[in-house]
């Protein structure tokens, strides 16, 4: 198939950079934590592009927004593309914002090109794909993939304990009312950065995904005793921190002895009462293990949980270890993977097959349609920083690609 309509590179980057003045830090990246006010203000403008460009608007019971462009034949299950507006604290500006901006660009692009595809296409900004607030991310995209109960995921808490996804997007505007997927849809396409170096290191400019490799989410909870800092002697401590910090180093060492090597992170901490001069009583920390293998991942998962009893023991400490978040690797649909393959080919672009290291709402997508995803290189791979950048004409490239490809999936009438 032909190129059908073209995509403005120079719209998207204006618009990327837009977006990336909500939640901009002073590093140059972006916050944009899930149902803040910052998530809300990101949300309000996509809403308000989604408007100018014909889109029909609805909310879910997730929160996801959708915007949807009709076919010719509106019955048709839609071609869906998507990813989230929500970021890291101290994230970048591409991660996310590209795959919900590059689907709008799609929007636009046919729109001045007067070019209705036959089967409908629907846009969705993702509710908490991070999960920096709500513990583990990809929750929403996984109830519209029939993953998780509604319920489970209006119902997860923040990490503080004093809210809940439901009441935070009631909260925001964006409780809304639409039923959270399923309806079926004919091919579900992300483009996202690459957030890792083999695209930018061999010169290719789209990833063609073939797969995720699984991830297993822990929060381990250490409980020791407090006591004063001066009084407390040494040998009688039950120190949580300590217990925690041995632990940590010890999950860290515990990935070297695998091949190839798992990935083993530590990102965030609590420590009760967290007093200079308390001896701390309780740390909660969280545990990301993620490996291809499955099989693998699950050894590396029991392995970490003895390692965690066995330095509680050692350390007259308790430890609780819970499975906050689990997904076995996945393979993206081979029809999806060579339209990708295929727009790049007809395009000139080079491409290169890849997997992805990252987790994806497209990892939920995958499991109840066909689904692919399209990587664009990042500068020196480096992603979750707000140092992230990728080349104005490599997004534009991967939002071509996507164009051609759901096109070719949706048909012209
Ligand atoms: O952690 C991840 O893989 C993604 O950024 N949510
Ligand atoms: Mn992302
Ligand atoms: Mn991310």
């Amino acid at each position: 198939m032909a190129v059908t309509a073209a995509v403005d590179g120079d719209r998207l980057w204006r618009s990327l950079m837009e977006m990336s003045r909500i939640g901009a830090t002073p590093g140059g990246g972006v916050g944009r934590l899930a149902l803040t006010d910052l998530d809300k203000a990101g949300r309000d403008l996509f809403v308000d592009w989604c408007k100018e460009a014909g889109l029909a608007v609805r909310v879910d019971r997730m929160g996801n927004i959708i915007g949807r462009r009709a076919g010719t034949d509106d019955t048709a299950p839609p071609v869906v593309t998507g990813s989230h507006l929500d970021s890291q604290p101290l994230g970048g500006k591409f991660d996310g914002a590209y795959g919900v901006l590059a689907g709008l660009e799609v929007v636009r692009a046919l729109n001045e090109a007067g070019l209705t595809t036959r089967a409908p296409l629907e846009i969705i900004n993702w509710t908490d794909e991070e999960g920096v607030r709500f513990t583990a991310g990809v929750v929403a995209s996984g109830v519209y993939a029939g993953q998780f109960d509604l319920d489970f995921g209006r119902n997860l808490p923040d990490r503080e304990g004093t809210t809940t996804l439901g009441r935070e997007l009631a909260r925001i505007g964006y409780d809304g009312d639409a039923p959270c997927g399923g309806y079926p849809i004919s091919a579900f396409f992300e483009a996202h950065i690459e957030q890792g170096p083999i695209l930018e290191r061999e010169g290719a400019v789209i990833g063609a995904v073939l797969g995720a490799q699984g991830r297993r989410c822990y929060t381990v909870t250490v409980t020791g005793e407090e006591g004063h800092a001066g009084t407390l002697p040494m040998p009688l401590r039950r120190d949580a921190l300590v217990g925690a910090a041995r632990m940590i180093d010890g999950l860290n060492r515990l990935a070297f002895e695998f091949d190839p090597l798992p990935v083993i992170t530590t990102g965030y901490l609590q420590v009760r009462p967290n007093s200079r001069n308390t001896v701390p009583g309780r740390v909660t920390f969280s545990v990301d293990i993620r490996h291809p293998d499955n099989a693998l991942l699950a050894d590396i998962c029991a392995r970490a949980e003895a390692l965690c009893r066995t330095v509680a023991g050692e350390t007259g400490l308790e430890v609780e270890v819970a499975e906050m978040f689990g997904r076995d690797s996945i393979r993206f649909d081979p029809d999806c993977v060579e339209a990708v393959r295929a727009a790049a080919k007809r395009l000139g672009l080079a491409c290169r097959d890849i997997h992805s290291g990252a987790g994806h709402d497209a990892c939920n997508l995958a499991q109840a349609a066909p689904t692919g995803m399209i990587f664009v290189p990042c500068k020196d791979g480096i992603s979750h920083n707000e140092r992230e950048y990728a080349a104005p004409e490599d997004l534009a490239a991967g939002c071509q690609v996507l164009l051609e490809a759901m096109v070719a999936r949706a048909g012209v009438a």
